[in-house]
């Protein structure tokens, strides 16, 4: 049996490995939400900007419940692999970024001290949209959300996201320590000033004298993440260890492209990320407009329209005539409710991420992107739907789109198959029966509470357009629309 990658000792020549001495370079960041994404991007980041410049940024790594990421990689000294999968094959790479992992439930103390620590002048974080404790409808909190209602209850033992950061810096501030930057990494538009809105919101009910503080004192800058990373699987355990000739327990595999855009305000510095490719700009919202819209909204679309018509993964998608047709449209639909941006052409964006799309090597799984759909939709179909409409532009694609979404929560596909509906909000999204007005269904879903902005809940035009597609999605399924959609052009 091949020996357990702990050390670069064995590595296969070919791998590259972190290009500075580990053990100098001590911890600055702490990261919660220690999935595949994050090791991904942020942690390639810092270990590029580690690599070039060296400096006291290395991560440490935490889960909120999950014990997985700590059992495979603590006994690994926090090293794992990152294979790239392009059609130039498949390169493997073995970071060193991660200082320490621990898991919130099992190992409190140390992350709690990790939070107060002086030298955590970061903290990052990828929990998913639907981690976040949003409500909607207000921009505040959620005091329906499962960690927000505990952590209200009992604000000294935070398990949620929003009050271990709210009761961090309470008690960092009462030690005179500087606040940590906070650095949301998530899909959500403009997602440092919104989790600065909902810590405020929070210390409002549990700590009055700290909002000040967090709204004033405290940094979130925003950012747009990038890069197609699925879940892994057997095989890419298998991969890894045929690439790097040792056994990794906690490698994952993800596409050659990544993109970061980062807003610069960084009061207690930041690692050198330009070394790995990082974008500082005084604004992101056109970035994340763009990546919010044209790649995640494009996603939600193919995840939903490809998942009911039986493909599993977005490649068989794409290799699917009509439906890559969609995708084109889509994207360009997309694109049209952008505001220009400077140095960058749409067009190509739009070709690039077809291309990407396309990558055969990648196993992405069109379930995966179809759950959370009440936490995705917003930013990536909505609110173009509803720009595009003021500017008296085609809606149809966003209306396509959306009457996807809503026949995926009847929760089986064309062909029949049954399904679990993975959505914070599933109880809110009761299932129709095939044989339902495809208009009174629309309606129920219109006017659940900060779903849709008002300008398309009050808009015939739009229930008109997304109920005549879901009539058709509910009579012919996707392929039948999609011909009947061409027919009619
Ligand atoms: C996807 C994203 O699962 C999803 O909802 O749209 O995770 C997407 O792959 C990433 O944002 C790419 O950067």
């Amino acid at each position: 049996m091949t020996s357990r990658l702990t050390t670069f000792e064995g590595l296969q020549d070919s791998v590259q490995r972190p290009a500075y001495g580990r053990d100098a370079q001590g911890p600055g960041i702490v990261h919660i939400g220690l999935g595949a994404f994050h090791k991904a991007h942020q942690a390639v980041y810092t270990d590029d900007a580690l690599a070039a410049q060296g400096g006291d940024w290395r991560i440490v790594g935490v889960s909120l419940r999950s014990e997985a990421p700590a059992a495979e990689l603590v006994p690994q000294d926090g090293l794992y692999t990152v294979i790239e999968r392009s059609t130039t094959g498949s390169r493997a790479r073995v970071i060193g970024a991660l200082a320490g992992v621990h898991c919130l439930k099992t190992d409190r103390d140390t992350v709690l001290n990790a939070l107060t620590a002086p030298e955590t002048r970061i903290v990052s974080i990828t929990v998913t949209e639907k981690g976040y404790g949003i409500n909607r409808a207000t921009g505040g909190i959620d005091h329906t959300h499962p960690a927000i209602t505990a952590d209200l209850a009992d604000p000294d033992a935070p398990q949620g996201l929003v009050g271990l950061l709210v009761w961090a810096l309470g008690k960092r501030r009462a030690a005179g320590i500087a606040p940590f930057t906070v650095l949301s990494c998530d899909n959500l538009p403009e997602n440092g000033p919104l989790l600065r809105g909902l810590l405020v919101d929070y210390a409002r009910h549990t700590a009055s004298d700290l909002t000040d503080h967090i709204a004033r004192d405290v940094a979130f800058p925003a950012t747009m993440v990038d890069r197609i990373t699925p879940a892994r699987t057997k095989e890419t355990l298998t991969l890894a260890e045929e690439l790097i000739g040792r056994c990794d327990e906690a490698a994952i595999e993800t596409e050659a492209f990544r993109q970061w855009v980062i807003e610069d305000h960084f009061p207690t510095g930041r690692p050198n990320w330009e070394a790995g490719g990082a974008i500082f700009v005084p604004d992101v919202r056109p970035y994340e407009d763009m990546k919010l819209r044209m790649l995640n909204g494009t996603h939600s679309m193919l995840a939903y329209a490809g998942f009911l018509a039986g493909h599993r993964y977005v490649r068989d998608v794409m290799a699917d005539a009509d439906l890559a047709t969609l995708v084109r449209e889509h994207l360009l639909a997309a694109s049209a409710t952008l505001d220009p941006l400077p140095g960058v052409d749409f067009t190509s964006y739009a070709a690039e991420l077809e291309d990407r799309f396309r990558n055969p090597h990648l196993a992405h799984e069109t379930y995966l992107i179809a759950m959370d759909g009440s936490e995705k939709m917003p930013q990536r179909i909505f609110a173009p739907a509803a720009d595009a409409l003021e500017k008296g532009q085609p809606i149809d694609a966003f209306a396509f789109a959306t009457a996807a979404w809503i026949r995926y929560t009847f929760g089986a596909t064309d062909g029949g198959e049954t399904y679990d509906l993975r959505d914070p909000r599933a109880a809110e999204l009761p299932r129709p029966a095939i044989g339902d007005d495809p208009s009174i269904v629309v309606q129920s879903r219109l006017v659940l509470p900060g779903l849709f902005p008002a300008a398309l809940s009050n808009s015939p035009a739009w229930q008109h357009a997304v109920a005549a597609h879901l009539s058709n999605l509910m009579q012919v399924g996707v392929k039948g629309t999609i011909h009947k959609m061409t027919a009619g052009n």
